[in-house]
């Protein structure tokens, strides 16, 4: 195969900005491996981003996120707007077989040029969830894709690490999605920017529909009440309402002067989520390889040590943090 050994950070930012797919396939992968050659690609292309509109798709396993992206995508296609998609699977570090599906809901748009689809995995990521999505993002924006559809499986923490990026979140629910509910309920899980319940040709849809309805009349305080919209993923069923409310949300953003602060709030969570991730790597690897850091560990069991005295002295000589008595 040729091209792996060729590209250079020259040549690689090069073709992602001329839209090359096979440019990229590769920094896509680069950026999933951690490679550092994926992080000045990415540092080069940075200045020139901010095009893209970064639309978040999560829900419970098996919701219809792919199906729903896929069916966006054609009628935005329609449109004449380009379009990249990240799968991002939280719960593999590996990205071959487990996105199988995903492959096969969104193989309708392999052939367009206009479109790159991406799955991914985490593996060999210092940084997390975060630090992979956000790089993939860059790297589309970069190739002049307009909208990018980042899509993740709704997961606690997980998901927020790959959404926190979006400027507009989409929630993908069907009947029967109770747990997502009682979360969105009990505030356990954040408002999303508009709703959609898929599987419409379910008898439980209605209900269901109601249910979050209700939920959301609670919130009396936001000035953008998440609109909630029936579909139906496979046939195209509510697919055009669904994309007018997420430009809706946007409009929204763009005219109250949000989309710029919100931005500016998602990047700053991101590099904190970041940093955040590879400190604690870091602090992770440093502690099982220094007998001394685990020998304190061991005196903090045996009540010899309290604990934080232990993280005083492991922060000490980890980060070189001095803090203090506190
Ligand atoms: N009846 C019905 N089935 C649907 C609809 N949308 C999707 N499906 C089916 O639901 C299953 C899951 O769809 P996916 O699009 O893979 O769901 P997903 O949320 O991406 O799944 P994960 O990525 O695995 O979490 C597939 O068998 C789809 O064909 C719909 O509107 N109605
Ligand atoms: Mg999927």
């Amino acid at each position: 195969m040729a091209g792996r050994r060729d590209w250079t950070r020259e040549t690689l930012g090069a073709g992602v900005r001329d839209g090359d797919r096979r440019a990229l396939a590769r920094a896509i992968t680069l950026v999933e491996n951690g490679d550092p050659l994926a992080y000045g690609v990415v540092a080069d292309l940075y200045p020139s981003t901010g095009h893209a509109y970064a639309v978040g798709i999560t829900g419970p396993p098996g919701v219809g996120k792919s199906s729903l992206i896929s069916a966006l995508v054609r009628h935005v296609r329609a449109q004449e707007t380009t379009v990249g998609v990240v799968s991002v699977d939280p719960s593999s570090p590996f990205s071959k077989g487990a996105l199988l599906g995903d492959r096969i809901r969104l193989s309708d748009h392999f052939l367009d040029p206009g479109v790159f689809i991406r799955s991914m995995g985490t593996r060999g990521h210092l940084g997390g969830l975060a630090e992979a999505t956000l790089q993939a993002l860059l790297v589309l924006d970069a190739a002049g894709k307009d909208v990018v559809f980042l899509e993740t499986v709704g997961a606690g923490q997980s998901e927020v690490e790959v959404i926190g990026i979006a400027d507009t979140v989409v929630l993908v629910l069907m009947p029967g999605s109770g747990d997502s509910v009682q979360a969105l309920k009990a505030g356990i899980m954040e408002i999303p920017d508009v709703i959609a319940i898929n599987k419409m040709d379910h008898p439980a849809a209605r209900t269901m529909l109601n249910e979050v309805r209700s939920i959301l009349a609670l919130d009396r305080d936001s000035d953008w009440r998440p609109p909630i919209i029936l579909t139906e993923a496979t046939r195209g069923e509510g697919v055009p309402e669904l994309w007018e409310k997420i430009a809706a949300h946007r409009a929204h953003l763009e005219e109250s002067g949000q989309l710029d602060e919100r931005r500016r709030n998602n990047l700053a969570g991101e590099v904190f989520a970041v940093a955040s991730a590879r400190a604690k790597t870091h602090l992770e690897n440093a502690v099982s390889d220094d007998p001394e850091l685990r020998r304190l560990l061991d005196e903090v069991q045996r009540r010899e040590l309290d604990p934080l005295t232990a993280v005083r002295e492991i922060l000490e000589k980890v980060f070189h943090i001095d803090s203090g008595t506190r």
